[in-house]
């Protein structure tokens, strides 16, 4: 695409009329507090806020197709961060608990910018627990997640009245759906009708092993299923985090790479640190500017970013 300076100059007028709109500065403060109500929440239960990683040789393989720009410095490739879910596993070797609030970025294909819940560049509230399995995980979201929306109601009650959204608070445990029934009684778009009907997050878990990435640990009680877990928001705002327990032993982790057809050449950092041990752990990823969205009601992902990256368009 040809960048002319009419298109520079629609850029920066859109631009302009949103960072002065008074939407986008209640959006920030929204921001601000779920940042910090979140932030200070780990750091309470003892985690240990590790700083991000922006390029590394070592990145998340994904599940999908994205554009995948290799950065060469002093005659190494690296390449830009799409999670830091190795990093959070290698953070473990140091840590009991780690959270990180992650810049990500993931250049997904064009189909993707009317979707009103992609950018290419996003942050991600990456957490992982050393010998946690995957329950634990699911408790600290749990709990993290009421605590965060009953903070809202009483702190931004302001803020929500002037986007006109009113939030509900669930309760506890969230339901889980089985990936395969869900898929078997509703079709491939299954998460998308059930986040509609719902009214409160619940859990999607059970997922088949192809259809996630290497790293999340198959059931040593359930072959080809995954001790993962994707937590779904109610209301048709869809997915909000994706987690699990990890595979961590060596001779697992390369016949997970073989199954879905990867190379391990591209991992041999991570194997080699594996020869060497890592633990067993569990985690998640909340995407922060899809949690912004679902709390201030958006229809679109671009209003609860202050400089939005949308798939295939020009950014600032
Ligand atoms: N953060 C996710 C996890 O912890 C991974 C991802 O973002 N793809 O499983």
């Amino acid at each position: 695409m040809m960048v002319t300076n009419e298109l520079k100059e629609k850029v920066a007028d859109y631009h302009y009329t949103r960072l002065t709109s008074k939407e986008m500065q209640t959006a920030m403060k929204v921001h601000t507090h779920v940042r910090r109500y979140l932030g200070d929440y780990l750091f309470k239960e003892g985690f240990v806020e590790i700083p991000p990683v922006i390029l590394s040789p070592l990145t998340d393989p994904l599940n999908h197709p994205t554009l995948d720009p290799v950065l060469t410095c002093y005659g190494h490739k690296y390449q830009l961060t799409k999670s830091m879910i190795f990093h959070k596993q290698l953070a473990l070797l140091s840590q009991e608990k780690i959270f990180c609030f992650s810049p990500n970025l993931r250049f997904e294909c064009e189909d993707k910018a009317e979707s009103g819940c992609h950018l290419f560049e996003f942050t991600q509230l990456d957490l992982e627990l050393k010998d946690a399995p995957r329950d634990v995980s699911m408790d600290l979201m749990e709990r993290m997640y009421v605590g965060l929306m009953q903070y809202c109601k009483e702190a931004l009650s302001e803020e929500l009245g002037f986007f006109g959204r009113e939030i509900k608070v669930p309760s506890k445990p969230f339901k889980r759906v089985s990936y395969t029934q869900a898929k078997e009684e509703h079709g491939p778009d299954f998460e998308e009708v059930l986040s509609k009907e719902a009214t409160e997050p619940f859990w999607i878990v059970d997922i088949p092993l192809l259809d996630r990435e290497f790293y999340d640990r198959e059931d040593p009680e359930q072959e080809g299923i995954l001790r993962d877990m994707d937590l779904i928001y109610p209301e048709g705002f869809g997915e909000a985090s994706s987690g699990g327990e990890r595979e961590f032993e060596y001779d697992r982790i390369v016949e997970r790479i073989h199954k879905k057809e990867q190379d391990t050449k591209d991992f041999s950092i991570l194997l080699e640190m594996a020869s060497k041990g890592l633990s067993p752990s569990s985690g998640f990823g909340i995407g922060v500017e899809r949690l912004v969205r679902y709390i201030c009601g958006f229809e679109r992902i671009e209003d609860a970013a202050l400089f939005p990256k949308v798939p295939g368009k020009l950014c600032i």
